[in-house]
């Protein structure tokens, strides 16, 4: 088979060739970053799907190891769908995931690692007893999917919510176990929402305010029953539409005793919330990092070009940089920054000061290679006190087929999928752009050649 490196990506994840969707069961264990994703290792469109496994020490350069869950019993024969990992209180990590069983019915599994002392997992125990939630008589079996990281409760039970749909109604079902074996259906789902069946429900807290220096660290799902901390922090349930292919998030609060959540007043007047990405960004999933006390959130981009395509490159799909995430100083959105570690990439570097910009008008920035024209296919609005901040900010990741933007400092993302033909190589230009009707002075533009980090080199 012949993979295409034209468009392929030089920093962004991907594994050597063939179709990729949603990240999986992400996590931190003995000094290394796990990401599972589905991946299809037979061709580049959907299809046979496994958990691919690869590790990383810094979230930049990627080793791939063998598929870490694949189809091998009843309970997940025609496939292994997406979920999440779960880190219990002993430190052993646990990964609960979708199986398509023989009457291709969605049920969720458990698996362990087979060997706790191998920091790379490469072995996962799917023991007898799974499935450990099946469809029930009132649930669609063919939309019952995408187990969260579960969370402790003080009634010393743990939970999980798994997405659905009854009618055109998205759920997060809500299921409860003291021993992670035995589940038990909540009477009423932790949320539900008028927009069609949820996709990968990702439900955790994150820390406010209230005036410390420390809101931008992360809080661990496992600490959402610590009473005192509790009280600082605020819960986040997002979704995914698998009807518009977007996803939403609402910021609210979550009470332990009754398991409801309820989205703050903002949230509240639609049945959507906001947006973490206005361009090509899907079934998400969040982690939180012990090392560097964050919440770390990865998300799927597919190709936008036709299948064909897709079939003659020999590979589909990426995934996004990673992205920090923390919650607002007046708590009324989440901030998605790309990982610190990228900053490791850069290399030469350009730089344009107090430079004025005519309407109409544009410049290129020289004094690259290898940088490719931007072509934006989304848009959407940032709010910026432009009186206080005095200038408008733009982070761009550019990447051969992929262009990923933070604005105002990671208040509004996109991420956009490009396949230029002839701006390639030594035919590509960066030029800054005014469309505007006034002047724009560009008071500083910083650039940098990215370098190429190893990206799934077989492990040896
Ligand atoms: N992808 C998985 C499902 C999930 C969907 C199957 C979201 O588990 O609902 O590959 O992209």
């Amino acid at each position: 088979e012949k993979v295409d490196e034209t468009s392929r990506t030089g920093y962004h994840f991907q594994p050597p060739k063939h179709w990729i969707n949603d990240p999986n069961g992400p996590m931190y264990y003995k000094g290394l970053y796990h990401l599972f994703y589905q991946y299809n290792p037979k061709g580049a469109v959907w299809g046979n799907i496994v958990w691919a496994h690869s590790v990383s020490t810094d979230l930049i350069d990627w080793t791939a190891l063998a598929p870490g869950i694949y189809p091998s019993r009843q309970f997940d024969v025609k496939g292994c769908w997406s979920g999440s990992a779960t880190v219990l209180p002993s430190g052993v990590p646990v990964v609960m995931y979708t199986g398509i069983d023989p009457d291709e019915h969605q049920v969720q599994n458990v698996a362990y690692p087979k060997n706790l002392s191998d920091p790379f997992l490469r072995e996962w125990v799917k023991p007898d007893y799974n499935p450990i939630i099946a469809p029930d008589s009132g649930v669609n079996a063919s939309a019952f999917r995408d187990p969260t990281t579960a969370w402790y409760g003080p009634d010393r039970h743990w939970r999980l919510l798994v997405g659905s749909k009854v009618g055109g109604k998205g759920l997060a079902v809500l299921y409860r176990s003291r021993d992670f074996r035995r589940w038990v259906k909540a009477h009423h789902p932790l949320h539900s929402g008028l927009t069609g069946m949820w996709e990968c429900p990702d439900f955790f807290p994150v820390a406010v305010h209230g005036g410390g220096r420390h809101y931008r660290r992360g809080v661990d799902t496992a600490e959402l029953h610590d009473r005192a901390l509790a009280e600082e922090v605020k819960y986040v349930l997002k979704v995914s539409l698998d009807l518009t292919r977007y996803e939403y998030y609402t910021v609210g609060t979550y009470d332990h005793a009754t398991d409801r959540y309820t989205p703050d007043a903002g949230f509240r007047d639609n049945d959507y919330g906001l947006r973490y990405d206005y361009g090509d960004f899907y079934a998400s999933k969040s982690f939180y990092d012990p090392a560097k006390r964050r919440r770390v959130l990865w998300g799927w981009a597919n190709e936008s070009d036709t299948v064909p395509d897709d079939r003659r490159k020999g590979w589909a799909g990426i995934q996004a940089i990673p992205r920090k995430l923390w919650l607002s100083p007046r708590g009324k959105q989440l901030i998605q920054w790309p990982v610190e570690e990228v900053k490791a990439l850069r290399a030469k570097h350009v730089n344009v000061s107090d430079k004025v910009v005519k309407s109409g008008q544009y410049f290129e920035v020289t004094g690259f290679k290898s940088v490719q024209v931007y072509r934006p296919t989304f848009a959407s609005f940032v709010n910026v006190d432009i009186a206080r901040t005095k200038t408008i900010a733009l982070r761009t990741l550019i990447d051969h087929s992929v262009v990923e933007s933070f604005g105002a400092g990671g208040r509004t993302c996109i991420l956009t999928r490009v396949y230029p033909k002839k701006a390639l190589g030594d035919n590509a230009h960066l030029f800054v752009f005014n469309h505007g009707e006034v002047d724009v002075k560009v008071t500083r533009l910083d650039a940098w050649e990215m370098r190429t980090p190893k990206m799934n080199a077989p492990a040896q």
